[in-house]
Order: C-alpha cells, then sequence, then structure tokens
C-alpha cells in the first residue's frame, strides 16, 4: 500500500484521487493513455478489456492526481467479472473526484443509467465526461449534453474525444477546479501497472483480443511464469489460458499461425518498451473454468470474495 499524503499541513495544490468509471467500451483506457502521455493501460475495441484497476499518478506543477482506470461496469455472468465490478466500485467509493464517462455515439442506455446512479451515493464531487465527440454531429450533442444536465447532478459535464484528443486540455482545468485543496488521508493500493509481470501480460492480452473474435477474448487470459534476464535479453515465459481445447486449436491456429502472429506482435511491442532483445516464448493451457476459479483469478490480480 502507498499513501496519496497523511500530512498534516497548510492547503497545498490540489491533489487527490480521481476515478475513471462507466461502461465497457467508452473510452476510459484511451483517456487515461493520453493524460498521461504513455501506455499504461490497453485498448481495443472488445467490451470488458480493463479487468483490474489501473492506477498511475498524473505529476504536473500544478497537482498530484492519482487517475484510475477502471473495469467497465456491466452485468457480470461469471466471478471474474463480478470482481472485476466490484473492484470499480471501489475505486469509485474511494475517489475524491469521480469522472463519469459515456460515450456520445451510442447515447444514454440503461447502463449509463445504471453507473450515473451509482456514482451518486457517496459525497465527492461528481463530473460527467461524454467521448467519442468525433463520432457525432454538434446537433446530436447539445440536446444529449441537456438532457444529462437534468440526469446525475454533475459539477460540470465536458463532451471530449479521448481519441484525438478535442477538449482534453480543458480537462485538467475541471480536475484542478474540484479536487480538494488539502492533503488527503488515503490509503490506495499499489499501482497495478507498475510490475513488469502486469505490463507484458496486458500487452500480449491486448494481441489477443486483436487477433480472435466472438467468445475468445473473453475466455482467455495471460499469466507471466518466469521473467529472467540472460545476456542481455530478457526470457519471457507466458502461459495464454484458455477454456476449452477447442478454443486452444483457434488460438494456435493452423501449423501455428496465430499464435505466433501474437506473440511476435507483443515482442516487438515489449523490445520497444524495454529498449532491448526479447525472446518470449507463450504455451497454450487449457482450464476449465478459470474465470469461476479462485486461485487463478487471484494470480491475475483481481480481489477475493464472493
Ligand atoms: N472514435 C473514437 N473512438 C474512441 C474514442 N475513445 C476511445 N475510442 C475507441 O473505443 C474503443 C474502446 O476504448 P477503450 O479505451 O478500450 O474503452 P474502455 O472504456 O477502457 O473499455 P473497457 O476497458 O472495456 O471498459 C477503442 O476501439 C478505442 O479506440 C474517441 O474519442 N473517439
Ligand atoms: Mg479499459
Amino acid at each position: 500500500m502507498i499513501s496519496t499524503g497523511t500530512e498534516k499541513g497548510p492547503a497545498g495544490p490540489p491533489r487527490g484521487v480521481v476515478a475513471l468509471v462507466g461502461r465497457p467500451n467508452v473510452g476510459k483506457s484511451t483517456l487515461i493513455n493520453r493524460l498521461l502521455g504513455k501506455k499504461i493501460a490497453i485498448v481495443s475495441p472488445v467490451p470488458q478489456t480493463t479487468r483490474n484497476v489501473i492506477s498511475a499518478f498524473w505529476e504536473n506543477p500544478r497537482a498530484r492526481i492519482l487517475l484510475l482506470d477502471t473495469p467497465g461496469i456491466h452485468r457480470p455472468h461469471h466471478l471474474m467479472n463480478r470482481r472485476m465490478v466490484r473492484s470499480a466500485f471501489q475505486a469509485l467509493h474511494g475517489a475524491d473526484l469521480i469522472a463519469v464517462m459515456m460515450d456520445a455515439q451510442t447515447g444514454i442506455g440503461p447502463g449509463d443509467r445504471f453507473v450515473i446512479q451509482e456514482s451518486a451515493r457517496g459525497d465527492q464531487p461528481r463530473i460527467l465526461l461524454i467521448n467519442k465527440i468525433d463520432k457525432v454531429r454538434k446537433s446530436r450533442l447539445l440536446p444529449l449534453i441537456e438532457e444529462l444536465s437534468h440526469l446525475g447532478n454533475f459539477r460540470e459535464i465536458l463532451p471530449i474525444s479521448a481519441l484525438d484528443g478535442d477538449n482534453c486540455d480543458r480537462m485538467e482545468e475541471v480536475f484542478f477546479r474540484h479536487l480538494p485543496s488539502q492533503p488527503v488521508p488515503e490509503m490506495i493500493p499499489m499501482p497495478t501497472e507498475e510490475t513488469p509481470e502486469f505490463q507484458t501480460a496486458e500487452i500480449i492480452r491486448e494481441k489477443i483480443l486483436f487477433a480472435t473474435r466472438e467468445e475468445l477474448p473473453h475466455s482467455t487470459a495471460v499469466i507471466i511464469e518466469k521473467i529472467e534476464e540472460r545476456k542481455g535479453i530478457t526470457w519471457i515465459h507466458a502461459s495464454l489460458i484458455v477454456e476449452r481445447d477447442s478454443q486452444k486449436k483457434i488460438v494456435i491456429g493452423r501449423q501455428g499461425q496465430k499464435l505466433r502472429e501474437i506473440g511476435e506482435a507483443a515482442r516487438k511491442e515489449i523490445e520497444s518498451n524495454l529498449g532491448h532483445q526479447v525472446m518470449l516464448k507463450i504455451w497454450v493451457r487449457s482450464v476449465p473454468d478459470w474465470r469461476g476459479d479462485d486461485r487463478m483469478l487471484a494470480r491475475l490480480g483481481l480481489p477475493s470474495g464472493k
């Protein structure tokens, strides 16, 4: 555990925890990467891409903000999904400022209403980010903002595009305005993204999400068994977990082609992050119902409990 500051003292610059929450696929991870200016969270067109709360300090001269990216809030059908959603709620309830995000293109659905309602349980300030405005006409956006202004009692509503950066510079100001100006005595979990195992597993998982379709993205997980340095080369041994042998065949592909594609794409990105040669070995294992398996979920960094 680390502390974002327990010291007493004169009012300082704004500091605190900002949680980004919303339905799956609205663009939370895209935004956190943009704000930090580097990739800390994987992004894909597949809903439920993010499975863990991912945190990173957003340092700048005017504020010290811990940004939390969270799993998309959805109706869970597996123990894994229940834990994902619970961790998103924990992040939300522990935050000093809640940024609810929705997708301008899809408009307000029952999932958004649920998130808005749940985010209002505490007394923290909340802002609403309407994302993907690059995809909608102004004539559709204005009535949407009007409708939302009656819905959630938000301090501010900000239309943005996390993809092309439109209006994202204004977000800094919005965060500064609504964060407490006193140090916040808040204990938060150690940022998960800092471990090389987590980062590496996520990069591999991202490549799987792009290389597979239908049920497979949701039925796969990646576990890093070992990372070792030998003569200037990083050796990574990873297990790619699927649920059934039939899925094993798909992810390996004809003559191993699909798995080679996934491994190659992941290795290139890991090499570019590390700045040196990487050897990546991936074994595919089938673990029936791993999404309901307590030990597996613990290895994947999901919180314990029902
Ligand atoms: N056009 C457009 N697409 C966007 C924007 N922001 C995100 N996307 C796309 O939306 C998809 C989902 O983005 P993510 O950042 O993974 O969404 P998320 O909310 O983190 O999703 P989960 O992790 O599943 O909860 C990706 O294909 C992104 O490229 C945006 O501003 N405009
Ligand atoms: Mg995400």
